[in-house]
C-alpha cells in the first residue's frame, strides 16, 4: 500500500501474514464449513443462511465479477478468522472508472494482536488499486476511524458524507 509504507510493517504481507498456519486467500464453497458466516456474525446479524443459499450467493457474487471476498485461515484449525470483501461499483464518470468499497471486515476477536486486521485490509487496498480503481471507501463505526486512518484512509469533512435510509 505505497501511500502508507511506514505502517505496516514488510515482513507481514498477504503471502507471508506472519505465522505459518495463517493464509490469506479467496473465500471457496467449503467456507461454509470453515465457520465463515459464524465469524460474519461478530460483525452484525447474520441470520440462518444455510448452505445452499450460501452457494448460491457466493456464485451470484462469482458470476458478477465485483466481488472479491478474502479470508484468513487458521490452517491447524480449519477456521476462517478474518475476512474482507472489496466491491467494485462501475461508474460513467472518471471515463467509466471503477470505485472500490471495503465491505465486511471482521477478525475474530480471539486473534487480536496479530494485526490481522491491517493484514486483510491491507490486501483487499492493494488488490482495488491493482484493478484500477479510481478511489476506495468505507463506513465504519467511530472507534475504528483511528484503524482505518492508520492504513492510509482519510475523512474528508464535508465532502464525503455516509448517508442510509434502513429497509
Ligand atoms: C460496517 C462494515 C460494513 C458492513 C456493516 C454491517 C466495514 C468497513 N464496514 O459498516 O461493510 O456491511 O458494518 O452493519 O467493514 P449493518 O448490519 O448495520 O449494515
Amino acid at each position: 500500500f505505497h501511500r502508507t509504507p511506514a505502517t505496516f510493517k514488510p515482513f507481514i504481507s498477504a503471502t507471508n501474514p506472519g505465522e505459518p498456519w495463517m493464509k490469506v486467500r479467496p473465500l471457496k464453497d467449503t467456507d461454509y464449513d470453515r465457520g465463515f458466516l459464524q465469524l460474519l456474525s461478530q460483525l452484525t446479524h447474520v441470520g440462518n443462511v444455510n448452505r445452499t443459499q450460501f452457494l448460491t450467493r457466493f456464485s451470484q457474487m462469482k458470476a458478477s465479477g465485483d466481488y472479491f471476498v478474502t479470508v484468513i485461515e487458521d490452517t491447524r484449525k480449519n477456521e476462517i478468522i478474518g475476512a474482507a470483501s472489496l466491491v467494485i461499483e462501475r461508474k460513467f464518470i472518471h471515463n467509466c472508472s471503477v470505485r472500490g468499497r471495503l465491505e465486511d471486515v471482521v477478525v475474530n476477536d480471539t486473534y487480536r494482536g496479530k494485526q490481522l486486521g491491517k493484514l486483510i485490509v491491507v490486501t483487499v487496498s492493494l488488490l482495488a488499486e491493482e484493478l484500477g480503481c479510481y478511489k476506495m471507501s468505507l463506513d465504519c463505526k467511530d472507534k475504528l476511524i483511528k484503524f482505518y486512518e492508520s492504513l492510509g484512509y482519510v475523512l474528508l469533512p464535508g465532502n464525503s458524507n455516509s448517508m442510509t435510509i434502513r429497509y
